[in-house]
């Protein structure tokens, strides 16, 4: 397994230089990875950020997209057709863009959006009187499976892994256990939609996160770690310990990708996050 450090997006680098000049430090503090959020790729101007890469020698473990939804108001839940298909579309350029980082693929959790409220015509009876009320879960889902579906299909062509976030509750109304994201996958049934377990949102959800890493593993295409205070891992009182040998256990081979708040990034790197994590796989 190698270490990833979770960043803003590339596109949000005031120029190359600025990016390069970041991109090392990253380097510097051991990760073998960046992990990027992405909005709006520039599909013209990869090239000079995929060699900035190789010169590191660092690679892109994935693109974060919830700042599509955040940025663009653009999700998978949408109740207007057209908002959801600007959300699958942005994807699939997003999925272009991905597939010049080898190895990178397209990690989606707040861009499923939460529970809208259903439009004022929709929601009338027959006597014209408006009650408002939100969308279900139910029809989420068939949203978000019709969504996946047409993602996944390119996905598949481009080589491209696609992988769907359990969130907490906190931050999205549904899909918040491995459990209830392994369904959604079973319906969807394509070979490049993965899993993304992040141990932060499996410390509110899971009864055992360790339990919920070996009973999904087979589906894990991804991995986040943060403690659970959103720190690094080590500063919180997650056990990392149990988390990694659940990882090991089920032959989990990608990236550990450190993603935590904003504020604390330099910190963590500083402090030797990808170290730590890099101590604890091989004492095992
Ligand atoms: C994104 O990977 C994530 O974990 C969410 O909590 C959004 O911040
Ligand atoms: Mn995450």
């Amino acid at each position: 397994m190698k270490t990833s450090l979770a960043i803003q997006a590339f596109e949000d680098f005031a120029s190359i230089d600025s990016l390069k000049g970041y991109l090392r430090e990253v380097a510097s503090w051991g990760y073998d990875a960046v992990e990027p959020m992405i909005n709006n790729p520039d599909l013209t101007n990869s090239n000079a950020t995929v060699s900035a890469l190789e010169n590191l020698q660092l690679g892109v473990s994935g693109f974060r997209t919830g700042l599509i939804y955040q940025r663009e108001g653009f999700s998978l839940t949408d109740p207007q057709g057209a908002v959801r298909e600007r959300a699958v579309a942005r994807l699939i350029q997003c999925i272009e863009y991905a597939s010049h980082f080898p190895g990178a693929c397209l990690l989606n959790g707040l861009i499923q959006g939460p529970l809208q409220e259903i439009p004022a015509e929709e929601a009338s009876d027959s006597f014209g009187k408006v009650t408002p009320s939100l969308i279900s879960v139910e029809q989420a889902d068939g949203w978000i499976i019709e969504c996946l579906k047409t993602c996944c299909k390119e996905s598949e062509k481009r080589g491209v892994g696609f992988c769907l976030e359990a969130v907490n509750r906190y931050e999205l109304p549904y899909h918040n256990t491995l459990g209830e994201v392994a369904a959604i996958i079973g319906h969807v049934e394509s070979p490049s939609l993965k899993m993304l377990v992040d141990t932060f949102h499996m410390n509110i959800e899971e009864t055992s996160p360790e339990e919920a890493i070996r009973e999904h593993g087979s589906h894990i295409g991804a991995v986040h770690l943060a403690d659970s205070n959103r720190l690094a891992p080590g500063l919180g009182h997650i056990n990392f310990e149990e988390i990694m040998r659940a990882l090991i256990d089920v032959n989990y081979d990608g990236y550990l990708t450190v993603e935590i708040s904003h504020p604390n990034i330099k910190d963590a790197g500083e402090a030797g996050a990808s170290k730590y994590i890099k101590g604890l796989l091989s004492s095992d």
